[in-house]
């Protein structure tokens, strides 16, 4: 049997199936074999060209491959990609002064993946409640709202109320209580436990097919976790980093959260960076040896988080995603009109937007329109069933989203269910 040693050119079937033979089948992508990305743009192994409207679930808002980020990648790893922490390295200082600086926060605490940093601030959350609020050892709650999604490990799923994600992988973490998403009388009636240690939430929910909650709802809830002295927590891994039209989802509800949680796009999609940044308070609460990883706050992610979050503020990325979502949402609520059979809703913020198909959770429809896209050039995905996610790169300009809704037009016009 030839062991494949290098890249081969194997078509895109031939590599379907080789994936299918020896990896694990913990996904279902949708049949397209990508090889090369640039800017808004990706190709498959065939060299068919396409608009990616997915950015690796908002990883890659930057575009794919920009040349300062890579740039910034390539110089670095040609000096120092891995210390460790058992040594002091040039960049981490400067990266935790200018993560601080831009975001606002005494300090960070740096990780890789966006999971790593959720799992992070539940144990800063719990030793913060027991070390400063005074609830005793072992009894701290954290809440979590249904529909939540968090990332995929043990802790992650034990707050999940997805079936999909949580079930079979019992036992499940203690302490992680969940209320309904966007009910404020149902989050007051929780902080009434005095053992409520923090409350954490996805300011947008993602993955449930990108729920935009009450105008009002996350003002309220900040408010009343201060009148109940418990930590605001919020999960920007997704919807951070300009993806729905403010650098940070919390600005559009004008919120500053106590413990926030980053990840994906802090390094515009190149490789897993991720972090909490807080204040002092909370984040001194963690002693030297109680809590790290190999990967986190290596020189490589500095450089490359850093480049990417310059990118982020000269090319105005927050305010074309803002630009481009209010178009993007007129097109396809005009597109709505013309086929209320098959489009029920269209919600989002900037460019994290859903079309919510008229039709079951377990119908193939969304499934065949994203088929359908991907012949006509446009890459997204559905999640949840009936909810096909758009989100493209934040670099896309005016023209290239008018070509894009032309695209999804056609398709959704022409669709026979
Ligand atoms: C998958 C979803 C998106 C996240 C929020 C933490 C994490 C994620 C709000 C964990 C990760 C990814 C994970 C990936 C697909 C994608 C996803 F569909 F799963 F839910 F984006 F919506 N908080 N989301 O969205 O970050 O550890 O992955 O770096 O697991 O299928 P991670």
């Amino acid at each position: 049997m030839e062991v494949l040693t290098t890249a081969t050119a194997l078509s895109s079937t031939e590599l379907m199936e080789l994936e299918d033979r020896y990896n694990a089948h913990n996904y279902h992508p949708l049949p397209v074999v990508l090889e090369r990305g640039q800017g808004v743009f990706v190709w498959d192994v065939e060299g068919k060209r396409y608009y990616d409207f997915l950015s690796a679930y908002s990883a890659v808002n930057q575009g794919h491959c920009h040349p300062r980020i890579i740039q910034a990648l390539v110089d670095q790893a040609q000096k120092l990609t891995l210390t460790s922490r058992a040594f002091y390295n040039n960049l981490l200082g400067q990266y935790a002064e200018f993560l601080s600086q831009y975001f606002g926060y005494d300090r960070i605490l740096p990780m890789n993946t966006g999971v790593e940093a959720v799992e992070t601030a539940i144990k800063l959350c719990r030793r913060w409640s027991y070390q400063v609020k005074g609830v005793p050892d072992g009894q701290a709650k954290i809440i979590f709202v249904e529909g939540n999604f968090h990332g995929r490990t043990i802790s992650a799923i034990s707050a999940s109320t997805d079936p999909g994600s949580r079930r079979g992988f019992g036992p499940y973490v203690p302490g992680l209580v969940t209320i309904p998403y966007d009910d404020i009388p149902a989050l007051e009636k929780a902080l009434q436990d005095p053992t409520v240690a923090g409350f954490l939430v996805e300011p947008i929910q993602g993955e449930a097919g990108v729920f935009v909650p009450a105008d009002d709802y996350l003002p309220k809830a900040f408010d009343l976790c201060k009148q109940h002295n418990v930590l605001f927590i919020a999960d920007e891994v997704q919807t951070g980093i300009a993806r729905t039209g403010k650098l940070l989802c919390c600005d559009h509800f004008g919120i500053k959260p106590d413990l926030l949680i980053l990840g994906k796009a802090i390094s515009g999609g190149v490789l897993p960076v991720s972090v909490v940044l807080g204040s002092d308070e909370v984040l001194l609460t963690i002693k030297p040896g109680e809590h790290g990883s190999t990967f986190g706050g290596n020189p490589l992610a500095c450089a490359v988080a850093m480049e990417a979050l310059r990118v982020v503020e000269d090319e105005h990325l927050a305010e074309n995603a803002e630009q481009l979502g209010k178009i993007f949402r007129a097109r396809m609520l005009a597109l709505q009109v013309k086929r209320p059979d098959l489009i029920a809703l269209v919600r989002g913020k900037g460019l994290l937007n859903a079309v919510v198909i008229n039709d079951t959770e377990d119908s193939q429809t969304a499934w065949n329109i994203c088929l359908e896209l991907a012949e006509n050039g446009l890459l997204a995905k559905p999640t949840h069933g009936n909810i096909i996610r758009f989100a493209p790169p934040l670099v896309m300009t005016n023209t290239q989203l008018e070509e894009c809704c032309e695209i999804i037009e056609g398709v959704m016009l022409g669709f026979e269910q």
